[in-house]
């Protein structure tokens, strides 16, 4: 799979200038409601150019696949979408789908194969609830360790196992590093309880951690907290979180549509105050993602 890279993508790394890629899915009807999609996809790409970066969206538009999209295809982005993970690229272009919205699993995948190799998202997927029963457990985390690829995001949300998230970033052998941060983030909170493996204070460290892996091709995972002034309060979260997992299970939801249910549960649940918690979140990853895509431009020189 040779991702079609956009005019700017393709400038800025024949410049070796930094490059940050996102997902799509958070973008589409699937991962936020709307106008907050839209303003999530300008606040990352503002916070992405602010840092001297280029944003490269990743997504299958028209069954191609593609690393940095133009302005004049926002539009295609924030609608109705099926998502599309890793092993379904394949599947998204052989089939000509007019719109796949990529997962974290899809955006490492995309970006490696263009040689980016700094990814921002809000959230990754994880090993779910029950897993032991279900088997669910997200193709993100497999994708995150098989890509030369930093994922940089706000944790996973805690309708997840994430102490089990954690076991099995370790058993697949993933650094999981905390930016200037003791605590596994667990998205809408700055954290779960559960310490994180490695603190790391800025992006230079990072970058050196990336080139430094003893296993060509695998990547790193850097979790960022959500500022302070946007966290939710968790006594409040347990409970909707709660009732969205079992709402899931009474409609019978099994698979890639467990994840946007609860979302979208979420969102109903905590009366839209989810959402701007959502943006900060995403902008503040972009942000931070662009501080390493600098640092690994810096290491490459
Ligand atoms: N978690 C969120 N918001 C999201 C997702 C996860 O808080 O939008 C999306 C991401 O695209 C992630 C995907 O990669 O859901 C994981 O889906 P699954 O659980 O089906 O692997
Ligand atoms: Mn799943």
């Amino acid at each position: 799979m040779t991702p079609v890279l956009s005019h700017e993508v393709a400038e800025a790394l024949a410049q070796r200038r930094p490059v940050v890629a996102l997902e799509s899915t958070i973008f589409s009807h699937l991962g936020l409601p709307s106008p907050a999609n839209a303003q999530a996809l300008h606040q990352c790409l503002a916070a992405i150019r602010q840092a001297g970066c280029v944003p490269a969206v990743t997504a299958v538009i028209d069954g191609v696949v593609r690393l940095g999209i133009d302005e004049s295809e926002h539009q295609r982005i924030l609608g109705a979408a099926r998502k599309v993970a890793e092993r379904d690229i394949a599947v998204a272009v052989a089939q000509r789908w007019e719109f796949g919205a990529t997962t974290v699993s899809a955006a490492v995948a995309i970006a490696a194969s263009g040689g980016v190799s700094v990814f921002a998202t809000g959230g990754i997927g994880g090993v779910h609830r029950g897993s032991e029963i279900t088997g669910d457990i997200s193709a993100d985390l497999d994708a995150i360790a098989h890509y030369p690829v930093v994922t940089v995001s706000a944790g996973a949300k805690a309708f997840l196992d994430l102490p089990r998230t954690l076991e099995y970033f370790e058993t697949i052998g993933v650094p999981v590093l905390g930016w200037q941060h003791d605590w596994f983030p667990a998205f809408y909170t700055r954290s779960s309880g559960i310490k994180i493996p490695h603190r790391v204070e800025g992006a230079d460290e990072v970058a050196e951690i990336l080139v430094n892996r003893s296993r060509p091709n695998t990547g790193v995972l850097l979790t960022v907290p959500i500022p302070i002034e946007a966290e939710l309060d968790a006594t409040n979260l347990d409970h909707v979180l709660a009732q969205a997992l079992k709402d899931c299970d009474v409609a019978g939801i099994r698979g890639a549509g467990v994840t946007p249910f609860v979302l979208g549960r979420i969102g109903q649940a905590t009366d839209g105050k989810s959402v701007p918690a959502n943006l900060a979140l995403a902008q503040n990853n972009a942000h931070v993602a662009g501080l390493v895509a600098v640092a690994m431009c810096r290491l490459d020189h």
